[in-house]
């Protein structure tokens, strides 16, 4: 497909060969606080966020998606995606804020980096970070992802271990911490 829409207020795109759903159930082991997630999940198993994307898979091709991130906390962690590296290292990205406001915490082996994200805030993903994004505010954070079509999605070296910093609230702010796990 050629063309598409993308509503730029609301954060919907007419077309989409792809769509992932994070419940709570889907994000165990990603929380500090499982106790808290596990409550969740016999609350109700709420939705964390949706990806909404239209994918090809050959060098040379990009694939791009909006991301609706919802707002929520586990314990004191706001809701944020599981996060990874692409599987071809070497690929980057970009990203675009369209809605609501947040954080993408990036991570190349030990160093990190954390950019906030709102409205028209364009990010520029190089090569070799591992990325992840977290919604610091109160209503849906959504932004559009564009990225290599052969980048693929290396999501296991995070599931493990994390990113060296978590987002917390504390004391009513926005608060990055080192990872106790980490
Ligand atoms: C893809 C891009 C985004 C994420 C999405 C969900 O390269 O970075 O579209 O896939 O924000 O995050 P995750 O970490 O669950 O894929
Ligand atoms: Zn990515």
């Amino acid at each position: 497909m050629i063309e598409n829409y993308l509503d730029l207020e609301r954060g919907i795109m007419e077309h989409w060969n792809s769509k992932v759903v994070r419940k709570a159930s889907d994000m165990r082991g990603f929380y500090l606080a499982n106790d808290a997630l596990e409550k969740m999940i016999e609350g109700g198993d709420p939705v964390i966020y949706e990806v909404y994307a239209v994918t090809h898979e050959n060098e040379g091709e990009l694939c791009y998606g909006v991301t609706v991130l919802h707002p929520g906390k586990v314990g004191d962690e706001f809701f944020m995606t599981k996060g990874h590296y692409h599987e071809k290292r070497d690929r980057g990205e970009l990203y675009i804020g369209l809605r609501g406001r947040g954080l993408l915490l990036m991570q190349k082996d030990e160093e990190v980096q954390w950019y906030e994200m709102r409205r028209g805030t364009v990010i520029y993903v190089p090569p070799y970070w591992a990325h992840r994004s977290i919604n610091t505010g109160t209503e849906d954070f959504v932004f559009l992802a564009i990225y290599p079509g052969d980048a693929g999605h290396d999501y296991g070296t995070i599931a493990e271990k994390g990113f060296a910093k978590i987002v917390v609230e504390k004391e009513g702010r926005v608060d990055i911490i080192k990872n106790p796990r980490y």
